[in-house]
């Protein structure tokens, strides 16, 4: 027993024991005793080496839920910034489809405007098309231009102030044309020159329809042969549709000419 207590290790045997003289049982007790020790040294360094796997087991544990915890810490974080994208992408939505629908309004009262216009565009060719062919039309017929001469002259030299202007003494074969000549007294193209009784206009068209004042014509004192228009008796119910009257033709009056 007091060499199991001093011989913990071999060494120390060695040291303790150096003046002991080494017998045969000493050196089997000697050799157990080695052997416990290093049996104890094994038991030992495997508690150890069991202890530092624990220690390092335990630390990868902490550093793994270490890891773990910023993991899901991170993750917490992910899903809250996604959250947010989702309601900030959730707004722009609905603002982007409240602009659409104000959109889709504007595109269809611009639809529908754009067909007015165009209906408009139509009728207004169709217009100008028509101002165009009566406008060729009157062309062909050729343009009409009336004036009045400037002096008081004879029915033969108003006629003749006309013609040196490439017109003639007007000719009036329409109440429209009548009615639009209505001024004051002047000659127009219509005499019964060569034959008393016989009204001929200048282009020696014979008189169709007379717009003559009342009891006109009347030749008073036998030399009334050329006619004025716009006689004017108020008296006696004068207008516009009915004021010719023949006059003598070397009275001076201003003259209406037609080119
Ligand atoms: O001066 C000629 C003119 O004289 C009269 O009018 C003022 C005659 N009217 C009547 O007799 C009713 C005109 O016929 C005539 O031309
Ligand atoms: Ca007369």
């Amino acid at each position: 027993m007091e060499l199991e207590s001093s011989c913990e290790n071999v060494e120390n045997c060695d040291i303790k024991d150096k003046n002991v003289p080494r017998t045969p049982s000493r050196i089997q007790d000697e050799g157990k005793a080695q052997k416990r020790s290093k049996q104890n040294v094994l038991f030992e360094t495997e508690i150890n080496v069991w202890g530092i796997s624990k220690v390092f087991a335990f630390i990868l544990n902490v550093s793994y839920w270490r890891s773990e915890r910023d993991l899901i810490k991170s993750y917490k974080n992910t899903v809250e910034e996604f959250n947010q994208t989702i309601n900030s992408l959730q707004d722009s939505y609905t603002d982007l489809m409240t602009e659409k629908h104000q959109l889709q309004d504007n595109f269809n009262s611009l639809s529908q405007k754009k067909l007015e216009l165009e209906t408009r565009i139509k009728d207004l060719t169709d217009e100008k098309d028509q101002l165009q062919r009566d406008f060729d039309s009157l062309n062909k017929k050729g343009t009409v231009c009336f004036f009045m001469s400037t002096e008081l002259k004879s029915w033969s030299d108003c006629r003749q102030y006309c013609r040196d202007r490439g017109a003639d003494l007007v000719i009036i074969n329409t109440e429209e044309k009548q009615v639009s000549l209505f001024s004051e007294r002047v000659w127009i193209g219509l005499s019964d020159t060569e034959n008393e009784g016989i009204m001929k206009w200048v282009d020696n068209s014979p008189l169709k329809q007379g717009f003559w004042f009342k009891g006109e014509p009347n030749n008073s004192n036998g030399n009334e042969d050329c006619i004025e228009l716009n006689y004017n008796r108020e008296e006696t119910g004068w207008s516009p549709l009915n004021s010719w009257n023949d006059y003598p033709c070397s009275e001076k009056k201003k003259g209406i000419c037609e080119k």
